[in-house]
């Protein structure tokens, strides 16, 4: 049983696949915590839009989960903000040993977090504070501090310290997700 089994429940009555965005810069452990959530027989596919750019996309019950790399002065920038308009939760992965970076990571997210789609939709977002299990990682309350996460308003948002080698942590956060989308997905319906 993968992970994300557990999850499937919460979105069983609806008919369109629930989207989640996986994001962060290359090297943070987007693949390894897919690869660790994910049910063993999903199939994860490997979407190559243009040479050098590729998301990962796999489905889980009803969940479909995309993830790419996000680094400074991205050329694909444009490409990403496809999935903005369509996504319901975002997950957001920091290597929190990676110190030289954290400034790079808080840029990129606040380029999503700023951007139109994502403004007017205030979906929810977690943050996976990545690789807790190495020696001088930050605390959550210092990425925290360092990706300016108390700036963030009118969307529910969490930080979780996750060891994806271990998978410690994950299930925590993405039962965090998966009742915030539910909550989300209510509250936009009712209105
Ligand atoms: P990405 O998909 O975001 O680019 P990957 O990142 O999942 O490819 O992970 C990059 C490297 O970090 C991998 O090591 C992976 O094993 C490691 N890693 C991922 N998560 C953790 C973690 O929680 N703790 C530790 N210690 N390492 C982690 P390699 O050596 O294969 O490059
Ligand atoms: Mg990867």
């Amino acid at each position: 049983m993968g992970i994300l089994s557990s999850l499937g429940s919460i979105f069983q009555s609806r008919r369109k696949a629930v989207n989640i965005l996986v994001l962060g810069l290359d090297n943070s452990g987007k693949t390894t915590i897919i690869n660790k959530m994910k049910p063993t027989d999903a199939q994860v596919t490997q979407i190559v839009p243009t040479v050098g750019y590729s998301v990962d996309r796999f489905s889980a019950g009803n969940m479909l989960f995309s993830s790419f790399d996000m680094s400074g002065q991205s050329k694909y920038r444009s490409l990403w903000e496809n999935y903005y308009a369509a996504c319901e939760g975002i997950v957001f992965v920091v290597d929190s040993n990676d110190r030289l970076r954290m400034a790079v990571a808080r840029d990129e997210l606040w380029m999503v977090l700023d951007h139109k789609d994502i403004v007017s939709n205030k979906v929810p977002i977690i943050v996976l504070a990545n690789k807790m299990d190495e020696k001088g990682a930050m605390t959550p309350t210092e990425v925290t501090k360092e990706l300016g996460l108390d700036s963030i308003r009118d969307q529910n948002w969490t930080i979780v310290a996750t060891c994806a080698l271990t998978g410690e942590g994950l299930q925590h956060g993405m039962e965090w997700l998966a009742s915030n989308i539910r909550v989300h997905m209510d509250k936009r319906q009712n209105k």
